[in-house]
């Protein structure tokens, strides 16, 4: 398989999931705090994001782990809140210094940091003054940006802007099932995302002007369509379904969050529904979205499966079959997510790819110090296999990031969901290095040979 020689190989993680110290050394409260605090019951299992995995006091040990498996590059997020404890304003000093520690521990480690400057724990304060509602959030995000950038862009050189706009919205003010969960009006929500996809634009514009030698993603979700055979009716049913934006679920859809960024426009089939709700003069905004980007990034786990159909749409979803392998979430595992998505992704955007999250969570349980997760191995290797026929084929993909180095909380499910290469006991925060994570490393040091 030919992944070319500097195929970024990786894993990723994020703040809120990891850090703990929730409210240690002058860090804010967000709105993730908040919701894990007050909302008894919300949380499967009950869990915070008080200690988390401890990462905040263990970054040392842990960085020091990953360069020990062989990981090279690394996604972490930003906790807005703990560099920014009121969003704007006065900044958090030992905020800033644990991430310039972070990332002259990573590079002394010869590990490349990637920051994802918006992985969901937005500041209280940003929350009470309107966020994605408010127009204001644009110059707040782009205060936030600017600090990231001009306090570690001498070191760190590869953003992603915002992870998953489609939960940012979509879980957070739609089904009300991640923080703030609040549910809002269609209206509201389409004026969201058009703010939010600004963020993005302004993060941009504030992160080429500060950082030289800077390279910038965005990282949007969305579970690619697979086609049921190889036939040339089903492929071009499955390009299709991936990109319409049908107007009840168009948050899901890939084309709405990513269209206007890459492409400077909306989607056709969204602007007729929804264009109605979109503030007034929304076209003039699309040249602050529409930003010069070095690479698309997106987070994929799992895919539907299509048809083509003698309907208005052309295509149909088919069920997936019954005894599909399916991961303790309930996703189906589908090894050939990473070929369609990489090959429907590089064909429509152009840009290099970077699949910034792809993974599964199993049972894992520590026996006699070791974890046979066998399932998580036979994930990885299919899944990666399908990326590498894509690239033979022809696709621009430029990196792979497991998630996540180590189990961590999983938002509404807390810790009931193991997705890591690391088991992390969280009674005696002892971390066990699981079967997975040696096979990944000997992926990631044949670059991918020992697949064929
Ligand atoms: C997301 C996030 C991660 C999750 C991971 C597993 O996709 O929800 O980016 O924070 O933990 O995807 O669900």
């Amino acid at each position: 398989m030919s992944f070319s020689k500097d195929f970024l190989w990786g894993t990723a993680t994020s703040s809120f999931q990891i850090e703990g110290a929730w409210n240690e050394d002058g860090k804010g409260p967000s709105i993730w705090d908040d919701l894990t605090h007050d909302r008894l019951g919300f949380i499967d299992d009950g869990g915070t994001g008080d200690v988390a995995c401890d990462h905040y006091h263990r970054f040392r040990e842990d960085i020091a782990l990953m360069a020990k498996m062989g990981i090279k590059n690394y996604r972490f997020s930003i906790s807005w809140p703990r560099v920014l404890p009121n969003g704007t304003g006065e900044v958090n000093e030992a905020g800033i210094k644990f991430y310039s520690d972070l990332v002259d521990c990573l590079l002394e480690n010869g590990i490349r940091p990637f920051c994802t400057l918006y992985h969901w724990d937005l500041p209280r304060a940003i929350h009470e003054m309107g966020a994605w509602s408010n127009e204001k959030m644009v110059d707040w995000f782009g205060e936030y940006t600017r600090l990231i950038a001009t306090r570690l862009g001498d070191r760190l050189k590869d953003y992603l802007t915002i992870n998953e706009p489609q939960c940012i919205i979509g879980l957070g003010y739609d089904r009300a099932e991640h923080a703030p969960a609040v549910v809002s009006s269609k209206r509201d929500i389409v004026r969201m995302s058009h703010i939010l996809m600004k963020c993005h634009g302004r993060a941009v514009e504030i992160l080429r002007e500060c950082v030289p030698g800077v390279r910038i993603g965005y990282a949007p979700c969305g579970n690619p369509m697979v086609p049921v055979t190889g036939s040339a009716a089903d492929i071009d049913a499955a390009r299709k379904a991936y990109f319409a934006v049908n107007p009840e679920h168009f948050i899901w859809c890939p084309a709405w969050f990513s269209d206007p960024v890459v492409l400077g426009q909306y989607p056709q089939d969204a602007l007729k529904e929804l264009e109605q709700y979109l503030p007034a003069g929304w076209e003039k905004d699309l040249a602050l979205i529409h930003q010069p980007l070095d690479y698309y990034a997106q987070n994929i786990y799992t895919s539907m499966f299509v048809r083509a159909a003698d309907n208005a749409e052309g295509y149909e979803i088919v069920p997936p079959r019954i005894g599909i392998e399916r991961t303790l979430m309930g996703w189906t595992v589908v090894p050939d997510s990473l070929y369609w998505g990489a090959k429907f992704l590089t064909e429509r955007y152009k840009l290099p790819l970077i699949i910034s999250e792809n993974g599964m969570s199993c049972p894992d349980v520590v026996v006699d110090g070791r974890v046979q997760d066998a399932s998580r191995i036979s994930f990885i290797d299919k899944y990666i296999s399908g990326l590498g026929r894509a690239i033979d084929e022809g696709a621009n993909v430029a990196g792979y990031f497991y998630w996540s180095f180590f189990d961590n909380f999983e938002w509404k499910n807390g810790y009931t969901q193991r997705f890591g290469l690391v088991h992390v006991d969280f009674d005696t925060q002892v971390r066990t290095v699981k079967d997975s994570c040696y096979r990944y490393k000997e992926i990631m040091e044949t670059n991918g040979a020992c697949l064929k």
